[in-house]
């Protein structure tokens, strides 16, 4: 028996209930789904979470109007292990996808095929970044690769073709169209809408250059924390435990993602192409720069070039360098991020305009989250909270209670088996994470799990984040960097930064014997390999 007439068989008994069902109680009809997944996006860059640097009104009214998770995370923070991880419920040494070089068996079991099999309309629009051709979709148009912020390529199966305009307006109109096209005939439809946005090298669409230049924003408490192997005396910035590195493993030393030692003036300040020819990146930025049509290229170099000046007339050092360098970096990310939530506005209003809002299921989220300035750093790839963390916000007014308020542990590994059960299917039982369903009706059931697990392996890599893997409860954070050997427990109550482990604090002795058993069995749960795949 194939696993395509396996599949027809929940199909027909869930037609048989709803034939049987129709007369007297009508039974829900199935909602549509809209995902939206976008690259990079930390919680602490989205309002709804208390942002101190951002206004995000329309990932808010998704709060507002539906649901928020305070503590959704990720299993592996970076980007093709979390879409392995998103398509199949399942972690990464199970479905295969442990970094960003291999290319993803898209012959497995993924939520898109089971959804389109039961009968919904499936499209994927944007990044998607796993190699191998996406499968379980009746339409894909996606970047290759990264994908370009101007005038992007996209692929289908029936070719290559590139379009003039930022990439965050032209897959919204895509998706926007789709659905359009595609909300006829009674069939329910799941779009998975990706967005490039706001991964590196952060360039503003057209629409929002400079929007932030009259603004000093806020600095991360840790900004200070890492740069030169001196503490900061800084006011406002003395609190910091004694010694930059105390307390931490070497793995933090060891990293290459500091916006003071390892940012690329061409590639991510965007100097102009021509004066840093000797800078790393400049060929990539050089290359990038000449996508520009001239419209766009001039309406760039009028806000960039009074960068660049600045920067050479102020001719700063040490602390105020990297405060200069931070107010650009998050600047150019903020504003990419803005562009995705104007376009979000305008897809909530065409769901409004088309009659589809209520019985929709807009999900709100991102790859992974991202470093703005904490502990000095850009990128993600670590355990820490920043790239941990994921927004998660879904709104479905035929389904959930508008204001609802989550705090459970959820994991992107929750994302297919929600899907599933949202499309009316019976999940697999060897998907490893659990419908979401429960929660969104605020009925958490009561083995809910307490603890989560976190597995990066792809070391040796870019930025150089040793390989490690960890145990989250809701107060402790337990990591083992198990190729060098070492330990870090964190006190999340106490020290929120992760700036101080107590790995070898007396005090907490028995709490690390707990999480280390807490990690066997999660080890043991998941299967995980002692020998890494990879
Ligand atoms: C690129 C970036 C890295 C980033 C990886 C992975 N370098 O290689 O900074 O960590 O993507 O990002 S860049 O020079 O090309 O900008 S991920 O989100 O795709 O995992
Ligand atoms: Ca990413």
């Amino acid at each position: 028996m194939n696993n395509r007439f396996l599949l027809t068989i929940p199909i027909l008994l869930f037609g048989m209930i709803f034939l049987s069902c129709a007369a007297d109680d009508p039974v829900p009809e199935r909602p549509n789904i809209i995902f939206i997944f976008s690259d990079d996006h930390a919680s602490h860059a989205v309002s709804a979470y208390g942002s101190e640097i951002i206004e995000t009104p329309n990932m808010d009214r998704l709060a507002h109007e539906g649901i928020i998770f305070h503590n959704a995370f990720v299993t592996n923070s970076i980007c093709a292990p979390s879409r392995g991880v998103l398509l199949t419920g399942k972690h990464s040494h199970i479905n295969g996808q442990l970094t960003n070089a291999q290319r993803f068996d898209g012959t497995q079991m993924t939520y898109p095929q089971v959804l389109q099999q039961s009968g919904y309309r499936t499209a994927l629009i944007g990044k998607w970044h796993l190699q191998s051709d996406p499968t379980g979709y009746d339409h894909w148009d996606i970047l290759p690769g990264q994908g370009h912020y101007y005038n992007p390529e996209f692929i289908t199966p029936e070719g290559t073709t590139e379009i003039e305009g930022y990439v965050t307006d032209i897959i919204t109109d895509k998706v926007i169209d789709w659905i359009e096209e595609n909300r006829q005939g009674g069939e329910p439809f799941m779009v998975n809408y990706h967005h490039k946005a706001p991964h590196r090298n952060w360039k503003p669409g057209p629409d929002h250059l400079g929007m932030f230049d009259d603004i000093d924003l806020p600095e991360p408490e840790t900004l200070f924390a890492n740069w030169s192997g001196e503490l900061s005396d800084q006011e406002g910035h003395e609190d910091f435990p004694e010694g930059e590195w105390t307390g931490r493993t070497s793995a933090v030393q060891t990293q290459e993602m500091t916006l003071m030692n390892h940012f690329s003036p061409a590639w991510d300040l965007k100097f102009p192409p021509d004066s840093v020819m000797d800078a790393s990146h400049a060929n990539l930025w050089r290359d990038r720069y000449a996508r520009f049509n001239d419209e766009q290229r001039q309406a760039w170099d009028e806000v960039y070039d009074a960068y660049y000046e600045e920067f050479k007339e102020k001719d700063l050092q040490g602390e105020e360098l990297l405060s200069w360098i931070y107010q650009r970096y998050v600047k150019d990310y903020l504003t990419t991020i803005v562009s995705i939530d104007d376009n979000l506005g305008r897809l909530l209003d065409y769901l409004d305009e088309a009659g589809l809002a209520e019985n929709t299921v807009v999900i709100y989220t991102s790859d992974q989250g991202f470093y703005l300035g904490d502990h000095g750093w850009y990128d993600k790839r670590w355990m820490y909270e920043e790239s941990l963390h994921i927004p998660l916000l879904i709104r479905w007014p035929a389904g959930i209670t508008q204001g609802t308020v989550n705090y459970d542990l959820v994991q992107n590994l929750d994302f297919a088996p929600t899907l599933i059960d949202l499309a009316g299917e019976p999940v697999p039982g060897d998907v490893q994470g659990r419908s979401l369903i429960p929660l969104m009706r605020d009925q958490t059931p009561d083995d809910w799990r307490e603890s989560i697990y976190y597995h990066y392996y792809e070391y040796p890599g870019e930025h150089a984040v040793q390989r490690h893997y960890g145990v989250r409860t809701d107060r402790y954070k337990l990591i083992h960097y198990y190729q060098i050997g070492e330990w870090e427990l964190f006190d999340l109550e106490t020290d929120p930064h992760e700036m101080q482990s107590v790995y070898d604090d007396p005090d907490y002795e028995g709490i690390k014997e707990e999480l280390k058993q807490e990690l066997d069995r999660l080890r043991e749960h998941y299967e995980v390999p002692k020998v890494d795949p990879v």
